[in-house]
């Protein structure tokens, strides 16, 4: 039986990068005779300037987003992470088997503290420290998969080190994790800034799909998205054409074609951008609709989250206890 854990912190709206990088594999992932496991992982927003309220209304606002995306409680285990302690608790005895060096060439730590000091404000420890949890949300359940978008993959390259480790010094505790991509849009960029991903927090929304976004905002987003000067049609060339072949690479993942095929059904970008915002609202529509009537019940999501937590906790539970014996610290 193959393991699934996955995560998506409370830092803004969940965009359609979250969705096609993300969200969809897991929904797939949960179809299967797999035990699935997928958290909002609400710590790791508080590793950059947050407001307690908004945290709150978007871990809820997350943890319904993926219910209306298609994950069943029934089938996989959805829940907060900070309502299960065994991943702080398994975080220190990482921190005490990670090397500062590793964690200072992090690229998402080397942007972020550079964001942040340009900001005037101060760079939190647990901006540096905050691979080791995700390492623990990971390890603590002997998970065999981990399916992310792109930019994820060095954390996930981390977590495989500290396991390797941790078993080769302590005696045999956890499962080497693998990262798994998508085929296409594992990494969709900004559509005003098409070197840069669509990140839920930034702070300029007009390159951004949010999934909540209303039909009508899709368009105009989509209409003005950034393209590429040069003659040649449309072509697919992630270097010389990064604004095209993001536009390519999510109509690939609407519609389930190829995108360096469908660039040769396109002669202008015009046409190819009323194809992209015809097939990113028809992919939302069922997704914000389903939104719509969960919302109107909280209690109900709530509900499964504390459900799921427990599920979560007892999973966890016995690898963290084993990892506390293991590193030798004496059982209560
Ligand atoms: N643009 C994207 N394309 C493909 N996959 C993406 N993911 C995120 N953005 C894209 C994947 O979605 C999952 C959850 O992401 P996250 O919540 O960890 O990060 P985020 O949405 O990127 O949010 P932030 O706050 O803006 O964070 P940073 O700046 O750290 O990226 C992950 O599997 C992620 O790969």
């Amino acid at each position: 039986m193959t393991r699934i854990f996955s995560g998506v912190k409370p830092t803004g709206h969940l965009t359609l990068g979250n969705y096609l990088g993300a969200v969809r594999q897991w929904v797939a992932a949960e179809q299967a005779p797999d035990e699935a496991l997928f958290c909002v992982v609400d710590l790791h927003a508080l590793t950059v300037e947050h407001e307690p309220a908004r945290v709150r209304r978007l871990s809820r606002q997350a943890a319904t987003l993926l219910l209306a995306a298609g994950l069943d409680p029934q089938r996989c285990t959805l829940f907060v992470q900070s309502h299960v302690d065994e991943h702080t608790r398994l975080a220190y005895l990482l921190e005490c088997t990670a090397t500062d060096g590793e964690l200072r060439r992090m690229i998402q730590y080397k942007e972020k503290a550079a964001k942040a000091q340009a900001a005037g404000d101060g760079v939190r420890l647990s901006l540096l420290t905050y691979p080791v949890l995700m390492a623990a949300d990971i390890l603590a359940y002997r998970t065999d998969e981990v399916p992310v978008g792109e930019d994820q993959r060095q954390h996930v390259e981390l977590t495989r080190d500290l396991a390797v480790r941790f078993n080769q010094r302590y005696g045999h505790t956890f499962t080497v994790p693998e990262a798994t991509h998508p085929a296409v849009a594992a990494r969709v960029m900004d559509l005003q800034e098409p070197t840069s991903k669509m990140g839920k927090s930034d702070a300029n929304g007009t390159g951004i799909v949010y999934l909540l976004d209303e039909p009508g905002a899709v368009r105009k987003k989509v209409m003005r998205a950034v393209t590429d000067s040069g003659d040649g049609g449309v072509v697919y060339d992630r270097e010389s054409r990064p604004g095209v072949a993001n536009l390519l690479d999510v109509l690939a993942a609407c519609t389930g074609g190829d995108p360096v095929r469908l660039a040769a059904d396109y002669t202008g970008y015009g046409a190819l951008k009323r194809d992209v915002a015809d097939a990113v609202v028809e992919l939302l529509r069922p997704v914000r609709e389903r939104h719509a009537e969960l919302a109107a019940d909280p209690a109900q999501v709530d509900k499964v989250l504390r459900e799921g937590a427990g599920r979560a906790r007892e999973l966890a539970r016995p690898v963290v206890d084993r990892a506390y014996e293991a590193i030798g610290l004496l059982a209560p």
